[in-house]
């Protein structure tokens, strides 16, 4: 059984998501980030640097304690291991899915993040960081869609962990105002990722 520490953000539905889609059972622990209790010790042991997701896995493959993991891209990576899915095992498409999940955790999910900030949320309206935000996450959305012009899915022909995780961040495209008619590639994809019942359990597309 895994634990995972969640709460209903983007980051947080990547784990969701794999789990689902992977069909490993799993116990899911609400963090409310907007309360705090992401700071509280017991949390923190687990996630050191006081972000969701995080996961305990109960089982490890050594058969040793219980194993605690942060960072949705290393979560992602353990449990396509854990499991065999999710994941190639063919070198090279492995390696591309391994490129592009780290493209999402590194660029595609924190850029966007601040351009939802400056754009939303910040109480002063600062014209600079509007600006290189809006026009990083444009920059990003069409490096995103020239490679799903090029390829089905991230890593090539089997959906992955790097869909996974862009996917989550992708579907908010309304809240980064992003208009899909100018990325059409990204339209097909997130439209055949809402077909399959994973997407369709969670997320209700
Ligand atoms: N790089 C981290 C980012 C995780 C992240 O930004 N989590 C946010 C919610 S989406 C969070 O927990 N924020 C609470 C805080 O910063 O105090 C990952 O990919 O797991």
């Amino acid at each position: 059984m895994i634990d995972l520490y969640y709460a209903d953000t983007p980051n947080g539905q990547k784990i969701t998501l794999f789990l689902e889609e992977a069909g490993l059972p799993y116990q899911l622990h609400r963090i409310d980030i907007s309360k705090g209790d992401q700071f509280k010790p017991e949390f923190l042991a687990i996630s050191p640097n006081n972000k969701i997701p995080a996961i305990v896995d109960n089982s490890p493959a050594d058969g040793g304690e219980p194993l605690s993991i942060f960072e949705s891209g290393a979560i992602l990576i353990y449990l396509a291991e854990k499991s065999g899915k999710l994941i190639s095992q063919n070198l090279r498409e492995k390696t591309t899915q391994l490129q592009w999940l780290f493209w999402q955790v590194g660029g595609f999910g924190p850029m966007l993040g601040q351009n939802h900030h400056f754009t939303r949320y910040a109480t002063e309206k600062v014209p600079y960081a509007i600006k290189r935000y809006t026009e990083e996450t444009q920059r990003l959305y069409s490096v995103l869609n020239k490679r799903l012009a090029q390829s089905p899915y991230l890593g090539g022909q089997e959906y992955s962990i790097a869909d996974i995780a862009t996917y989550t961040w992708a579907r908010l495209h309304d809240h980064h105002n992003i208009d899909l008619a100018n990325y059409p590639a990204i339209e097909k994809w997130l439209n055949k990722i809402n077909q399959r019942p994973a997407t369709k359990k969670l997320f209700g597309e």
